[in-house]
């Protein structure tokens, strides 16, 4: 995968955008003007496939809860994470992704040097204060040369920008409501978590941070 620096520089407005490693560029305050857009159509997809606690192949329950939208949905059992084409709750397929969240998302990985990007998979994760997720790689999808584009939404949260080994020490990044990170290239296999998400009161979310990520993950 190729990274075009020079485009980044020339794409990105004075001051709205960071590119912190060759393959991870943080576009600040991207979605504020769709916030309440994108807000009403998590309620819509909660409605037809609410966010659960899921549990993990070692047997512990998540303490951030999750749903998901797309031709593919991300889930975790005993029996371990994958892709599905259904919900496992309800046994029918994933409500499908909205065109205003591919669009979005298609905008930024274009921006960020990942042109034709298209994905078929959006994890929403729900952090409610407290919640928090450890240091993981994304593995589960079949091609890495990928991006993955996150959305964030509500209450700040301290993001965690490790290593390629889960010992290298992580550096900290503050994500905060209406910012995009797409992360891809020789970035894309990094370990990376969340710190538990600190008491607050965000105006239009309340006490909660809600992440998207997307993926092409089939
Ligand atoms: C770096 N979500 O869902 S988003 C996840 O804020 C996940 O809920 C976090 O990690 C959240 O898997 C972080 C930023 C992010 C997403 C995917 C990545 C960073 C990434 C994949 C590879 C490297
Ligand atoms: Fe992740």
């Amino acid at each position: 995968m190729s990274f075009s620096g020079q485009l980044f520089d020339n794409a990105a407005p004075e001051g709205s955008a960071e590119r912190f490693s060759e393959g991870a560029v943080l576009f600040h305050g991207r979605l504020n003007e769709y916030a309440e857009a994108i807000i009403e159509a998590i309620r819509d997809i909660d409605r037809e496939a609410p966010f659960r606690h899921l549990v993990t192949p070692g047997g512990h329950r998540m303490s951030v809860s999750m749903t998901s939208c797309g031709d593919l949905g991300w889930m975790t059992d005993r029996k371990g994470y994958r892709y599905t084409e259904t919900d496992p709750d309800s046994d029918r397929p994933w409500p499908p992704m909205p065109e205003l969240f591919s669009e979005l998302a298609g905008e930024a990985a274009e921006e960020a040097g990942f042109p034709g990007y298209r994905p078929d998979a959006c994890l929403i994760n729900r952090y409610r204060p407290g919640a928090k997720l450890s240091l993981h790689q994304d593995k589960d999808e079949q091609d890495y040369s990928h991006p993955v584009v996150s959305f964030s939404l509500g209450l700040p949260a301290t993001f965690l920008w490790g290593g390629f080994r889960r010992k290298d020490k992580p550096d900290r990044l503050l994500l905060e409501h209406g910012d995009v990170l797409v992360w891809g290239g020789p970035d894309r296999l990094r370990y990376h978590g969340i710190l538990p998400l600190p008491e607050g009161e965000h105006p239009l979310m309340g006490a909660q941070r809600i992440n998207l990520t997307f993926r092409k993950a089939g």
